[in-house]
C-alpha cells in the first residue's frame, strides 16, 4: 500500500473512488470544489457539475435508487439550497451508498456565513462523520458508504476549509468494484406522500439506536487516557490542536455524531473541568453542559463564538501564550477584481447610469461592492439579487438594478426572474456572463456547453431563455464597449417592465482556453 501526500479534498475523492462509486455530483463552492474535480480528472467515474446543489442532491439520490454508490459534495451553504430533498431523503432512505460531503468554512474565508453542518445532520437524523486529517478523510469517506448501506440512510461527512485545503499523508488502497444495478419499485418507501410520512418518520426514529451502535462498532469516538483533572473534548480537526498543546491530558476524541451521551457523561465525571474544542458552533459544548457546569468553551466565553478557532485561542486557555494576535503579521489582501476584468468595465457603465439601488449576488462580481467602484448595495445569498430587486421595486421605487453572474443565474436566478415577470415588477436585471464560474476556479457552465469531464455538450442560450421567461427586453452587450453598455443599462432602468442586459465577455483567464 502506497502512502502519498494529499489535499483533504483529494483524499475524500479518493476514498469515494476506492469505495466503488459509480457517479459523483456537485456544484462548485469553496472549500469543497476540488472534490468533484479530483473524481472527474483522476478516475473513470462519471461526474457532473450540476446546475445547483438541490439538483446535485436529487441526481445523486436517483443514482442511489439504482443500487449504485454515489458521492455528492458541496460547500456548507449549498445544503441550504439542497435542504428540501436532503431532509426527506432521510425518511425515504437510500439504496446504494449515498455520501454527502460538506465543506464548512469557519472564518468565512470565501463564504456568506459560518454555519455548522453538524446541525443539519442532527436535524435530518442521519449520521455525520468528522475527520481530523486527510488520512481519516479518506478512510471515513470510504466507511461512510458501508454505513450508508447498513442503515439505508444518507451519511454526511463534515469537513472544514483547514482540513480540505491542507496536505497530509494518505494511504492509497485498492478500488472496490461498483455495485450491480438493482432498480426496484417500492411505493411504501419511495413515495413521500401523506399516507407514508408518519410511518417513515417513525422508522427513521427507530434507526437512531442503530446509528449509535454502528458508531460505537467502528470506534469513531474514543477516550485517550492522560494525566491531570482537566480533560479535552476535541471534535474533528481540533484533535490535532489538542495534540499540538503537548500536554498529556485525557482527550475524548469525537469523530462521529450523534454522540453517545454516556460517553461524555463518563468522561466528564472523572474530571474537575473540561475544555471543549470544536470548529463551528458550540454543538458538543451544549451537550456537555447537560452533565457538568465546569466547561470551558465558546459558551463560557473562553473561546470565540465566531471565526475559525485555530490553535492560538487554545494555547491561550492553557496560558501558553498571553494573547491571541489579531492577525499573522501579514498584510491582509482581500480579493479584488482582476485588471481587465469585464465585470470592472460593466460596473463603470452601471455607475454612470446612476441606478437608485443595486442588489448584488455571489461571484467575482460581488467584488464590485468594494472601493473604488462601490457599485453594489446588498448581497445575501446565491440567486437573491433578482428577488430582492423585485421586493424593493414592489414598493414603488424606480430604477432598481439586480446584478447576477451567469452561473449564479442558472443556479437560482431563473425562478426569481419568472417571478418578477409574473408579478409585473419594474426592474433591470444585469447578467454578467463571463463564460465561467470564475470565483470558484473556472468551472464550466451550461452556457458554454462543456461538462465536468471536459466533453462537449448542449449549450444553453441565456438570451433565448430570458425571452422564454417573458421579459420585456433582452439586450446583449460587450462590457468593453462602454458606450453601448451604458445606453443599454440606461434604457433598461428607464423603461417599465422587466428588462435584461446580458454583459458578455469571457473572463480573461478562460478566454484563451475557450478559443483554443
Ligand atoms: C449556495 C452556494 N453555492 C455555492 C457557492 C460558491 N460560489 C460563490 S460564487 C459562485 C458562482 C460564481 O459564478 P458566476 O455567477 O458565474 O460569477 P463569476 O464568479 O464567474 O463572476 C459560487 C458557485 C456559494 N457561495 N453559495
Amino acid at each position: 500500500m502506497e502512502k502519498i501526500l494529499m489535499l483533504g479534498t483529494d483524499a475524500i475523492a479518493r476514498g469515494a473512488i476506492e469505495a466503488g462509486i459509480s457517479y459523483a455530483t456537485s456544484y462548485p463552492g469553496t472549500p469543497a470544489t476540488q472534490i468533484l474535480e479530483y473524481v472527474a480528472k483522476n478516475s473513470s467515474v462519471k461526474a457532473e457539475w450540476s446546475v445547483n446543489e438541490k439538483v446535485a442532491y436529487e441526481v445523486a439520490y436517483g443514482v442511489s435508487l439504482t443500487g449504485r454508490r454515489v458521492l455528492c459534495s458541496m460547500k456548507h451553504v449549498g445544503l441550504n439550497v439542497a435542504s428540501d430533498p436532503f431532509m426527506t431523503s432521510a425518511y425515504l432512505g437510500v439504496k446504494g451508498g449515498f455520501v454527502l460531503v460538506l465543506g464548512d468554512d469557519p472564518g468565512a474565508y470565501s463564504s456568506q456565513n459560518e454555519q455548522d453542518s453538524r446541525f443539519y445532520a442532527s436535524f435530518a437524523k442521519i449520521p455525520c462523520l468528522e475527520p481530523a486529517d486527510a488520512e481519516e478523510a479518506k478512510e471515513f469517506t470510504k466507511l461512510a458508504f458501508d454505513i450508508s448501506e447498513e442503515l439505508n440512510l444518507p451519511v454526511m461527512v463534515r469537513s472544514i476549509t483547514r482540513l480540505l485545503h491542507c496536505i497530509s499523508p494518505v494511504t492509497i488502497s485498492s478500488i472496490r468494484p461498483e455495485n450491480n444495478i438493482k432498480l426496484e419499485k417500492n411505493p411504501d418507501y419511495l413515495l413521500a406522500i401523506p399516507r407514508n410520512v408518519v410511518r417513515l418518520h417513525s422508522e427513521l426514529n427507530k434507526k437512531q439506536e442503530k446509528i449509535k451502535k454502528i458508531i460505537e462498532k467502528y470506534g469513531f469516538n474514543k477516550v485517550f487516557d492522560g494525566h491531570g483533572n482537566t480533560g479535552i473534548i476535541a471534535c474533528g480537526i481540533t484533535y490535532l490542536y489538542a495534540k499540538e498543546l503537548g500536554e498529556d491530558l485525557p482527550i475524548l476524541k469525537i469523530s462521529a455524531y450523534p454522540v453517545d451521551e454516556s460517553l461524555i457523561k463518563n468522561f466528564v465525571n472523572s474530571l474537575d473541568q473540561v475544555i471543549v474544542l470544536e470548529e463551528g458552533y458550540p454543538f458538543i459544548e451544549s451537550l456537555t453542559r447537560k452533565f457538568t457546569i465546569k466547561v470551558k468553551g465558546k459558551l463560557s466565553g473562553d473561546l470565540p463564538l465566531e471565526g475559525e478557532l485555530g490553535v492560538e485561542p487554545v494555547l491561550k486557555i492553557f496560558s501558553k501564550i498571553k494573547s491571541v494576535s489579531p492577525n499573522t503579521g501579514l498584510i491582509p489582501r482581500p480579493p479584488v477584481l482582476c485588471p481587465g476584468c469585464p465585470h470592472r468595465e460593466f460596473y463603470k457603465a452601471l455607475n454612470e447610469a446612476k441606478p437608485t439601488f443595486v442588489t448584488g449576488d455571489i461571484g467575482c462580481y460581488t467584488l464590485g461592492a468594494n472601493p473604488p467602484l462601490k457599485a453594489i448595495d446588498t448581497c445575501l445569498c446565491m440567486g437573491a439579487s433578482i428577488g430582492k430587486a423585485s421586493g424593493i421595486a414592489s414598493q414603488g421605487i424606480k430604477r432598481v438594478a439586480a446584478v447576477i453572474g451567469d452561473s449564479t443565474f442558472i443556479h437560482s436566478g431563473i425562478t426569481p426572474l419568472i417571478n418578477a415577470v409574473y408579478n409585473r415588477t419594474d426592474i433591470l436585471v444585469c447578467i454578467l456572463d463571463n463564460s465561467s464560474v470564475a470565483m470558484t476556479g473556472h468551472q464550466p457552465t451550461p452556457a458554454i456547453g462543456i461538462n465536468a469531464k471536459g466533453e462537449e455538450t448542449k449549450k444553453l442560450d441565456l438570451a433565448e431563455l430570458c425571452k422564454a421567461c417573458g421579459v420585456d427586453s433582452v439586450e446583449v452587450v460587450d462590457p468593453y464597449d462602454k458606450k453601448t453598455t451604458f445606453e443599454a443599462i440606461k434604457r433598461g432602468l428607464n423603461t417599465p417592465g422587466v428588462n435584461v442586459v446580458i454583459a458578455r465577455r469571457a473572463c480573461l483567464l478562460v478566454a484563451k482556453k475557450l478559443k483554443s
